[in-house]
């Protein structure tokens, strides 16, 4: 809890892959009342259940006001964004959403004196010129996808609002999350998702992504647990705020494969590449997140084996049920 028990908590674009089961999380931690899950659109009904549901355009700046006017809100989750794929089609988008709705935030945040801004980052941010094993925490940043561009000035814009404003800014840089819940939205690594939808309903995938292309990934039980993590952290444990690297682990299309296949055996992949192999091919393969374990005490607990275990079981009960 920030602030004496009266947290209350927006958080855009929460009907997405991440806002889906993080609205959850926090509405268990905090309260449903205490938590405004907002989106431009809203594909899971499901929010509306536990708590508060708001239409809101992040690139709307009255409209932002208003909702952080009506429940004086004081902690803020920032998801809404348009990720690489999409973001490679439509760069236009995906700077209005990415740049013009950060910053509207940020001010929203700023005017009002919000406590706490969460706005996540992505191994995205790197780019072809970056080593591409063990990922330093400091490095080359020039990605080469508009989601990228729209990353790193992301974090550089946090950054500048808790050194110019102090306004407390904090973000990770998410590998590819892998989640049973809301499908993906539009990414590079969203074919660590699809295959086991596939795989399940079919016992065949097509990839997008050559067979050895590693990346990293992380399960969404992990991605909850670092998101309220760094925010929970102490303010004066932080040396850094909107750029922690993060991982927890990385496979190639073909490892994923060979995983799936110790449950399903009589599962099989073939790899059509399109235009995300490019996107892939300019991120790293493994992470150095020293920084995130020294500052805030990050460890991730699930590593392939068990990510592949859990969303089979999980994927496959819905199944059964006749849910998928
Ligand atoms: P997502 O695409 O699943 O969800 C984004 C949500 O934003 C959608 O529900 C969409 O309707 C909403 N949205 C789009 N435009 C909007 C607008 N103008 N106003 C309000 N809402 C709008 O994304 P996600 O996977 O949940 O990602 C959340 C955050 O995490 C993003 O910043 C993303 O860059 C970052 N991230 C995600 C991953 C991943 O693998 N999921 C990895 C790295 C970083
Ligand atoms: C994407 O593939 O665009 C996202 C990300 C790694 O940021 N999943």
């Amino acid at each position: 809890m920030l602030k004496d028990g009266m947290s209350k908590i927006l958080v855009t674009g929460a009907c997405g892959q991440i806002g889906s089961e993080l609205v959850p999380a926090l509405r268990e931690r905090y309260g449903g009342e205490n938590v405004i899950a907002t989106d431009i659109e809203e594909t899971n009904p499901e929010l509306r259940k536990d708590g508060p549901f708001e239409f809101m355009d992040v690139t709307q700046r009255g409209a932002i006001g208003a909702v952080v006017d009506r429940y004086r809100v004081d902690t803020v989750y920032h998801l809404a964004a348009i990720l690489s794929a999409t973001g490679e089609k439509k760069p236009q988008l995906a700077w209005d959403v990415n740049i013009n709705g950060l910053y509207k935030i940020l001010e929203i945040a700023r005017e009002r004196r919000v406590m706490r801004v969460f706005c996540p980052s992505s191994i995205a941010a790197f780019g072809p010129e970056t080593p591409r094993d063990n990922t330093p925490q400091e490095t080359v940043l020039r990605p080469t996808t508009m989601y990228g561009v729209t990353k790193v000035a992301g974090e550089l814009l946090g950054d500048y609002y808790f050194r110019r404003f102090e306004l407390d800014v904090r973000g990770v840089r998410y590998p590819g999350i892998i989640s049973s819940e809301a499908p993906p939205g539009g990414g590079t690594t969203d074919y660590a998702v699809e295959i086991f939808y596939e795989a399940i309903k079919h016992q065949k995938y097509t990839c997008f992504l050559k067979e050895d292309t590693v990346l990293p990934m992380m399960y969404m039980p992990d991605c909850i647990k670092a998101t309220l993590d760094v925010m929970a952290a102490d303010l004066a444990q932080l040396e850094r705020h909107t750029d922690f690297n993060l991982a927890a682990m990385s496979f190639s299309p073909a490892e994923l494969v060979t995983e799936i296949q110790k449950h399903i055996p009589e599962f099989t992949c073939e790899y059509k590449p399109d235009f995300r192999q490019e996107i892939a091919d300019s991120w790293p393969r493994t992470i150095d997140d020293s920084a995130a374990r020294e500052e805030w005490g990050w460890s991730p607990e699930y590593d392939l084996a068990a990510m592949v275990a859990d969303m089979l079981e999980k994927l496959g009960k819905r199944y059964e049920e006749g849910r998928l």
